[in-house]
């Protein structure tokens, strides 16, 4: 039976710095197992956050939190945070609705200082406000390898060289994004080395020269330049950060709790812009994470004893299995075909593609917005990319759909994984925004499946014949199962989808006003009744034959999509019947003007009247 004796006296970093260094290591002991104990039966992101657990302590340790501000980037490491920040006592609420956030945010806690959800946007949030306190406070980034591959973290690096500031970066190097880490520099780290000899040395003379008042920050950046040339030269390595005046620690051991406090001790007074790279083990301390930190990135459920993951009982096929396997048997037939991903491959299935055609298939890393330039680049050649991304991390890449694939006509497939409500990774992470975002884009197509068998149609279609760009939107899991039974198989025979048709599900009954348009799997939601029902299936171009039919036989339209509710479905809709000269009444259901939190999707959706009984009493109400 683990006991909390540290760990429970923790109720804020104020506790924890009146600990002596040497109880650390038995804190970081305590607060593994309590994240593990935790997570076994409240599921969350957990190998990230047990490599990171030395580091949150070291750092709380050092720096004087909250003034002091730690920026975490994705957050997905940052349980040990919540942990030591005051939210022990909560933390079994963390991602439930109601309950803790899924990553840090500043309204939580005042020890959350940015927004996390988004990789790569650490460096970048961290140097604004160190440019904005000065002196006043430290200001501290942590970053991992995976979200150094995102182009905003190097856009952050960039600036933290040029403007004055004295930002300290860590770069928590684990090589693993969710699956292994990818790219140059991933290579570039794996040789990185340093003298730490030189550095304590460097940094003494420094202090020295500095507090006798013979440095001052010109001359020292001057200084700085001419060290890491002379650095460079006898190290046979330019150290890249070095190299934009951003002073390079490391690698140091990121498990080694009391000598990263000494590091950190050591290197937090120095002015101008630092970075300390340390090696860390995602998954650390719990072997079975450590073996696979894919699968334990985020488990579900598990027995913490065993380490058997509990499974949730497959109902039906995922939309994520079709599109994989869909993709594997397009490229089959189809040579030009290509696969892209921006660090998803196990998440969108691009996996089974990248198993059988390995030289067909591209994670590019955290990057959604090259990943859409490439597969553009790639199509004004000839090859047939399908570019899965999540839908709410393509909010990244908008002006590359708009300005590298649209505008040309390039053949390029956008399949938006994760669309409408996603459940408990939060506000940050629902495709809420894809169909208003996408829909003013001139010569784009916007599909969004009901089922297996339409998301392959649709994945056929788009790959024959030049659509321009092509995007299918589809959700997280599959079909509802308690709205369809699991098909027996689901790998029908494809064909073309007529491009802007939809389908009549069911026409009203006698006498009936209402009809009901639905976009995607929201058409599983409409419960039956009077009312006329129509799956859409092309929010762009929308179905004119629909749209007349709709607009001479009913008096009340109600559109539903599990997209924002401003520029999507219903307002294509508004705009075609005013454009068209009718006013029917027009009822739209979707998600509000807000940012909607965190929990199961079915809670969410009737916290949005998305669920099948809310939609029922709107209908009847109406009816
Ligand atoms: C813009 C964006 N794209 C993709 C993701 C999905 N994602 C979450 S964590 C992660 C891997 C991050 O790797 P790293 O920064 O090295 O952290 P680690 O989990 O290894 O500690 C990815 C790809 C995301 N959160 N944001």
């Amino acid at each position: 039976m683990q006991t909390y004796n540290l760990l429970q006296q923790i109720d804020s970093p104020a506790d924890l710095r009146r600990l002596t260094v040497k109880q650390l290591p038995e804190l970081c002991d305590e607060l593994r197992h309590f994240i593990i104990e935790q997570l076994s039966s409240h599921p969350g992101h957990l190998a990230s956050s047990l490599g990171t657990v030395e580091l949150t302590v070291a750092l709380h340790y050092v720096f004087n939190t909250p003034n002091d501000r730690l920026v975490w980037d994705v957050g997905h490491q940052a349980y040990g945070h919540k942990i030591l920040t005051g939210r022990r006592e909560q933390f079994h609420t963390n991602r439930q609705m109601g309950g803790l956030r899924p990553f840090p945010f500043p309204t939580e806690s005042p020890y959350d200082t940015f927004a996390c959800g988004h990789a790569s946007n650490s460096i970048s949030a961290a140097l604004g406000m160190a440019t904005a306190v000065g002196n006043s406070r430290k200001v501290v980034a942590v970053i991992g390898d995976g979200a150094m591959s995102g182009g905003l973290a190097y856009e952050g690096l960039n600036n933290v060289s040029e403007t004055p500031n004295n930002l300290l970066i860590i770069l928590n190097d684990n090589n693993m994004s969710i699956d292994p880490a990818v790219g140059g520099f991933k290579h570039y780290l794996q040789d990185l080395h340093t003298s730490s000899a030189y550095n304590g040395l460097r940094y003494r003379i420094a202090k020295a020269l500095t507090d006798h008042g013979f440095l001052n920050d010109e001359r020292r950046t001057r200084i700085l330049r001419f060290n890491n040339s002379v650095k460079s030269f006898l190290l046979g390595q330019q150290n890249i950060f070095e190299g934009m005046n951003i002073r390079y620690f490391g690698p140091n051991d990121g498990h080694d709790v009391m000598q990263l406090v000494r590091t950190l001790q050591r290197i937090k007074d120095m002015k101008g812009p630092k970075l300390l790279h340390i090696r860390t083990v995602k998954g650390k301390g719990y072997s079975e994470a450590e073996k696979d930190p894919t699968t334990w990135h985020a488990p579900g459920l598990f027995n913490p004893d065993t380490g058997e993951v509990k499974k949730a009982q497959a109902k039906g096929v995922k939309f994520q299995q079709v599109f994989g396997h869909t993709l594997l048997e397009l490229a089959q037939s189809n040579p030009d075909i290509v696969g892209i991903t921006p660090a998803m491959p196990t998440g969108c299935s691009m996996n089974i593609m990248m198993k059988a055609m390995p030289e067909r298939c591209f994670d590019v890393g955290i990057a959604e917005g090259h990943a859409v330039t490439f597969a553009a680049g790639l199509a004004r050649e000839g090859k047939r990319p399908f570019c899965n991304i999540y839908s709410s991390f393509a909010q990244r890449a908008y002006d590359n759909i708009i300005h590298d694939t649209a505008l040309q006509h390039l053949p390029v497939t956008l399949c938006l994984d994760r669309a409408g409500l996603v459940g408990e990774d939060g506000a940050t992470h629902h495709g809420a925004f894809d169909l208003a975002a996408l829909r003013p884009i001139p010569h784009i197509t916007i599909a969004a499946p009901m089922d297996e068998a339409e998301l392959r149609n649709l994945m056929f279609t788009a790959q024959s014949g030049n659509h321009g760009t092509f995007v299918i939107r589809y959700p997280r899991g599959g079909v509802p199962s308690d709205r369809r039974a699991p098909l027996p198989d689901w790998r029908t025979p494809m064909q073309a989808a007529p491009i802007g048709r939809g389908r009549c599900l069911r026409p009203a009954a006698e006498g009936c006003k209402v009809a009901v348009l639905s976009l995607g799997i929201m058409g599983w939601n409409i419960p039956e009744g009077p009312w006329a029902h129509y799956d859409m299936r092309f929010l762009k171009p929308l179905d004119d034959a629909i749209m007349e039919e709709v607009a001479d036989r009913f008096t009340t339209v109600v559109t539903v999509e599990d997209g924002v509710r401003n520029g999507g479905l219903g307002s294509a809709v508004l705009e075609w019947l005013a454009d068209h000269g009718h006013t029917p009444r027009v009822v739209r259901l979707g998600l509000p003007d807000e940012y909607v939190e965190h929990g199961s999707i079915r809670q969410l959706q009737t916290l949005t009247g998305l669920d099948p009984d809310s939609i029922e009493s709107t209908l009847n109400e109406l009816a």
